[in-house]
């Protein structure tokens, strides 16, 4: 009787896994060689048949060859079945279906007005520049007519950039510059009248800092709109029409003013603007007329030019826009109150 041969059983069954290509093939696969009639079980079978001489070399090898064939058609299954799912998931995508959409930003309620209060300023013949959050001390003050230790610089909690020099200048010597983040929009009316000549009709909306304990009416961040008009001429009533025409085009013409003398040092006279705000009134700006200083120290004849200046609340404006009694829902981050924007008009 001949001896069963192990090798090109093992190369018939290789093969023809290889060949495989799906369970029903695999299927028969397995049958054919380890099925109870397959060709290997029919080895192992008939083990006991064989000379006494024999049994065992082929015994043992015919054992061994079903472990790894066994093993080679668990791995040919998985191989078969991870393509499988490739192949499924790649039939799955649908590219006609409409694509998720992904949550989408809008515009703060704070930036919305600051566009629309610059709408109209544009229509009122104002260009539109903006100037550095980080300020030297001698824009934000001294040129303003608010020098070191005057008590006027108590008017604005300052955010320093740079600290204060530890042991003070040298007798006689100038103090160090020093940066801060700026408290108002103002040093732009020193930047500005540094490069430009009149006529002058400009807006500088921007952030400000203040090192401030907030309330309803108060934020440490706060943006502004500056505004300054130089020209020959230019008179109080010029800046008193020209800040009511835009409260009354941007609230709406019922709106109830208030213009009250205020004090600030870059200027003479100075105003603010209160708005009536249910039973109180909403303080919205600071102006007055640019002092004649500080149009000479720009190199221009006070008695020639004259002209007016203003500071803007836009938070406060947004306030009286929308309806908002707080200040402080605009930059706490919560969702249910900034999402109530969406799609609002600038
Ligand atoms: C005055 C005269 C000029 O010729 C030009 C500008 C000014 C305004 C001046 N620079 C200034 O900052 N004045 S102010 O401190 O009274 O602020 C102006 C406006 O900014 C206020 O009327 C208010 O509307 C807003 N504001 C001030 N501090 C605020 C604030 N808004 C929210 N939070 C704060 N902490």
């Amino acid at each position: 009787m001949a001896l069963p041969d192990l090798a090109a059983l093992e190369a018939d069954a290789r093969r023809e896994l290889a060949a495989a290509s799906d369970a029903a093939a695999l299927d028969g696969w397995r049958t054919r060689y380890l099925g109870r009639k397959g060709r290997l079980t029919g080895v192992l079978r008939g083990v006991r048949d064989l000379p006494a001489a024999d049994r065992p070399a082929i015994g043992k090898g015919a054992n061994a060859l079903k472990g790894t064939l066994e093993a080679a058609f668990d791995e040919r299954r998985e191989a078969l079945l991870r393509g499988a799912s490739v192949a499924q998931a790649a039939a799955s995508v649908d590219v006609t279906l409409p694509a998720r959409s992904l949550p989408q930003g809008q515009l703060h309620p704070v930036t919305l007005t600051r566009r629309a209060m610059e709408g109209v300023f544009r229509e009122m013949g104002f260009d539109i520049v903006e100037g550095p959050e980080v300020e030297w001390d001698s824009y934000n003050f001294d040129r303003l007519r608010i020098p070191r230790d005057h008590p006027a610089r108590d008017m604005w909690d300052t955010i320093w950039i740079d600290p204060e020099d530890a042991g003070g200048p040298a007798e006689g010597a100038e103090p160090p510059p020093r940066r801060l983040l700026r408290t108002h929009t103002s040093p732009m009316q020193i930047r500005y009248l540094e490069t430009h000549r009149p006529p002058i009709r400009v807006i500088v909306p921007g952030a400000c800092y203040r090192y401030e304990a907030t309330d309803a009416t108060h934020e440490w961040m706060l943006t502004q709109i500056e505004g300054l008009v130089i020209d020959e001429g230019v008179s109080f009533p010029n800046l008193k029409g020209t800040l009511e025409s835009f409260v009354h085009r941007f609230l709406g013409p019922d709106l109830e003013t208030r213009f009250r003398c205020d004090y600030f040092p870059f200027v003479e006279p100075g105003a603010e603007l209160g708005i009536r705000w249910g039973g109180r009134w909403l303080e919205v700006l600071g102006a007055g007329m640019v002092h004649p200083e500080i149009i000479e120290a720009a190199g221009l004849d006070p008695e020639r030019y004259t002209g007016f200046a203003f500071g803007m609340g836009v938070e406060r404006f947004a306030m009286l826009r929308y309806g908002i009694d707080d200040i402080r829902y605009f930059y706490a981050n919560d969702l249910r109150f900034l999402e109530q924007f969406r799609g609002s008009a600038t």
